[in-house]
């Protein structure tokens, strides 16, 4: 007998995601034998962003989510500046590289220790932690030292934060990005203001974030081999190194099939399509790019085999995972394995390299340097900025009217796409029934206790899935859930 358990919301992640998965008995191990992921929240940016001034881009999508607003950012005044045939000065890319940089810190901090940690360690038998459930936990007593640093943590995340903002401008949604260049421009104050901020975070990572993860990997041995997913990998690359039009990357572009390290591909966007067969869009809408995508809606009462909000994108066909993990397989920095722990140690490693990598640019950033090139709207245009959010691969994709017809002054959007790293981790099954990353990476998950799934939570949360990112505003007359146990099916 297979049972039904649903998870509405997953907490402890950005935003709100449903996941349901069929537990089995297969050769003697109860397990998940089926699973489905979904974003049960629209989000409707591209149509909010329609006929709008295409200088607006930046400042609405930073809007998309609080958590990674920076790369929402960059890749908006990417998109732009490649419609424009524009690239932008040194000092630009350097401060717009030091504030992502910071975004990614505060975010793995995060990740780590606030939204994952909590999967391993016992929390202490009083309120808030309490009640929870009553399941495998491990070895508090070596554990614990993940509990002391949870409270180092906070304070280091929101210094990761603090640091973003001095030239950001503030945290979230920094105003510093603009098409063309950067506002701020640094001063020495404000560069060692920054240096004394992210020097105390590599600390950090070095002798708390990594031990942790590295002492998590070690109680926790059998997470080293759970949770695989499709083993398709894919990064569109992020940190420019120089101001090119195809610049050198800190964490390069690429994508892996089948788990071959050393087999690294290079990505054409062309090959991106996104399914909407398991979606609440329009059919018709079905296999775009998202350079020619389009948003329609349907009545999700009227497209019952659809399950999510979120399209399914793939590539080549194929479902990708992205986020540190893709990033370090990629850029050749990380081949140990693609599972659970693998996933929270590459972030961890991940967050180290780039702190290491912030460091140096600090030390190439000129104060009283141009950080502006005259930004001019072009008509007709479009552009695609692809960058990478904490989470993974983050495309925006824009195309501006042909005439000055708008109620806009000036070329407007005439399109606007946004294709999220959870829309591809979370994303459903495709045309072909081919199941996302996080669906795949569920099944075979053995489960001991079908009504406390702490396993599959543990395999979701490796992701960092952010659901705020990929779906937004609810209906009204949503129910809220909590967890259920959906019955029982013969
Ligand atoms: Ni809301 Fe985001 C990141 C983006 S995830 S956090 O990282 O883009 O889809």
């Amino acid at each position: 007998m297979a049972t039904i358990t649903i998870v509405d919301p997953v907490t402890r992640i950005e935003g709100h995601m449903k996941v349901q998965v069929t537990i089995d008995t297969v050769d003697n191990v109860q397990q998940v034998t089926d699973a489905q992921c979904s974003g049960t929240q629209f989000r409707g940016f591209e149509l909010i962003l329609q006929g709008r001034d295409p200088l607006d881009a930046p400042y609405l999508t930073e809007r998309i989510c609080g958590v990674c607003p920076v790369s929402h950012g960059m890749a908006s005044t990417k998109a732009l500046e490649s419609a424009a045939g524009l690239t932008i000065p040194t000092d630009a890319r350097i401060l717009r590289n030091l504030v992502l940089g910071s975004n990614f810190i505060a975010s793995h901090i995060l990740h780590f220790y606030l939204l994952a940690s909590l999967d391993y360690v016992a929390p202490p038998p009083s309120a808030p932690w309490t009640s929870c459930w009553n399941v495998d936990m491990r070895d508090p007593t070596s554990l614990s030292q993940i509990a002391v640093n949870f409270v180092t943590a906070v304070t280091m995340r929101r210094e990761a934060q603090e640091m973003a903002a001095i030239f950001g401008g503030r945290m979230p949604s920094p105003p510093a990005f603009q098409a063309g260049g950067f506002t701020t421009k640094p001063t020495s104050s404000m560069i060692s203001a920054f240096t004394s901020y992210l020097n105390n975070l590599i600390t950090f990572i070095n002798n708390n974030y990594i031990p942790d993860v590295q002492l998590l990997q070690s109680i926790y041995p059998d997470y080293s081999s759970i949770g695989k997913g499709p083993g398709n990998l894919l990064s569109y690359g992020v940190f420019d190194l120089d101001d090119t039009g195809s610049p050198d990357k800190l964490l390069d572009r690429g994508y892996i099939f089948d788990s071959m390290p050393g087999n690294v591909q290079p990505v054409s966007i062309d090959n991106i399509k996104e399914h909407v067969t398991y979606s609440w869009y329009d059919d018709s809408t079905n296999n775009q790019n998202p350079a020619n995508g389009s948003t329609v809606i349907v009545d999700p009462s009227t497209k019952t085999n659809a399950y999510s909000w979120l399209k399914a994108p793939r590539y080549h066909g194929k479902p990708m995972e992205c986020g540190p993990l893709a990033r370090m397989w990629i850029n050749g920095d990380y081949s140990n394995g693609i599972s659970v722990m693998d996933r929270h140690m590459a972030r961890a490693l991940e967050a180290l390299k780039i702190g290491n990598a912030m460091n140096q640019w600090l030390g190439e950033l000129s104060t009283g340097g141009n950080v502006f090139s005259t930004f001019n709207t072009p008509y007709d245009a479009s552009g695609a900025g692809l960058t990478e959010a904490p989470r993974g691969a983050l495309g925006h994709w824009v195309s501006t009217t042909v005439d000055g017809s708008s109620p806009v002054s000036g070329p407007a959007i005439d399109n606007y796409q946004v294709l999220t790293p959870t829309c591809w981790n979370a994303s459903p099954k495709d045309s072909r029934g081919n199941r996302g990353p996080m669906e795949r990476a569920l099944i075979g998950t053995a489960v001991s206790d079908p009504e406390q799934p702490i396993e599959v939570l543990r395999v979701i949360h490796s992701f960092d899935p952010c659901l705020s990112c990929a779906v937004h505003v609810m209906r009204p007359e949503g129910k809220p859930v909590v967890v259920v146990n959906a019955g029982v099916r013969p």
